[in-house]
């Protein structure tokens, strides 16, 4: 029988990967689950590409690129100097072993399985006992629209390198799109006991997860805490276009933004200790949501612990104020360096 799920984490790519890795490594194998965003999925060569999926996939199995943090370590680049030789669209990376996850991936769609399937498969042959769960079986294609154009993600982010500016974001698909049955199974289920939300870009990573009807509302219902680790750290993401965009839509790029943006949905917010000034401190506490606070900079797999010991060592503390009292996700005190605020 497969271990009962305890921790479920939104997450997108690079950054949200690391702390499900943190994760991962602090509850019992099988205890994680990971709704992971499918926004920036795409057509390319004739193959479903799905970035984020894959890169939390390599990220949980140890086999990621360490400075990239997407792609494989162990990779080679003939596919890509022979379609460069022949004329082919060479913008987007693609090491020859991790094509064979998009040839593979797009021939099984193509059968008729659905992607959640194809996924766990996945993670099973990797040896990820994670489960990885896509937001749902549906395509959902994150749309930018900006002063060079409706783009889709990869082209603004990997063809344009984030330059265009960005007025307007939709989630083309969204609206017939629905929750898979293993995610909402998971979130009526009685072992589950917090949800993190990972310092994913939030407009990018975690609203595409959102933007699925039902899934907000399913989320909340699961009645466990829902906590969030904030991807600023002094008004600066670590990687990708969070406080671009966050200028570009007119939003000040700081902790409290994060927290009105969450607002409904998460109980509790970890901030970075450079963001833990007392003006912060006091508006955050106004917000009604809890504040941890910890080093949120997340370099070696050490940080990662770190993170996620305090993310639900935060949830603990949302479950016992609501008065939840037994069977918190992460029953240990909290973590030294992580303090608490409100
Ligand atoms: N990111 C890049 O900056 N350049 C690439 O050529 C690139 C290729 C690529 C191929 C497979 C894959 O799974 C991810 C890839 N990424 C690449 C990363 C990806 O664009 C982003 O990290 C995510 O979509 C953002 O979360």
């Amino acid at each position: 029988m497969k271990p009962a799920i305890k921790v479920l984490a939104l997450s997108g790519g690079v950054g949200g990967a690391k702390l499900a890795l943190g994760l991962s490594r602090l509850v019992e194998p099988g205890e994680l689950a990971i709704l992971v965003n499918t926004g920036d999925d795409f057509e390319h060569l004739g193959l479903r590409i799905c970035p984020d999926l894959d890169t939390v996939l390599y990220t949980l199995a140890g086999v990621v690129h360490p400075e990239q943090g997407w792609g494989r370590a162990d990779e080679s680049f003939g596919f890509m100097d022979e379609l460069r030789r022949q004329g082919g669209p060479d913008w987007f990376l693609l090491g020859d072993r991790d094509l064979v996850l998009h040839v593979e991936r797009t021939r099984r769609l193509a059968e008729g399985e659905r992607l959640t399937q194809i996924m766990s498969e996945f993670a099973s042959r990797f040896g990820v006992a994670s489960r990885l769960l896509p937001m749902s079986d549906a395509p959902i294609s994150t749309l930018l629209e900006t002063d060079a154009g409706a783009l889709e993600f990869q082209h603004y982010f990997v063809r344009l390198r984030s330059i265009p500016k960005v007025q307007k974001l939709h989630y083309a698909g969204a609206a017939q799109a629905r929750p898979t049955d293993e995610v909402l199974d998971l979130l009526r289920s009685r072992s589950l006991e917090a949800i993190i939300v990972c310092p994913s870009n939030p407009y990018l990573s975690i609203d595409p997860i959102l933007a699925v009807p039902g899934l907000r509302m399913a989320l909340r219902a699961a009645r466990v805490p829902i906590v969030a680790v904030s991807p600023l750290i002094a008004g600066r993401a670590i990687k990708g276009p969070t406080t671009k965009i966050m200028n570009e839509l007119g939003i000040a790029a700081d902790a409290l933004a994060i927290a009105r943006h969450y607002s409904g949905l998460i109980d509790g917010l970890l901030v970075d200790e450079i963001d833990a000034n007392a003006e912060t401190l006091r508006a955050l506490a106004q917000t009604g949501i809890r504040v941890g606070v910890t080093r949120t900079l997340m370099k070696t797999l050490d940080d990662r612990e770190r993170v996620a010991d305090a993310a639900l060592a935060l949830a603990a503390e949302v479950a016992s104020a609501r008065g939840a009292g037994t069977g918190t996700a992460y029953p240990s005190a909290a973590p030294i360096d992580a303090r608490s605020v409100g």
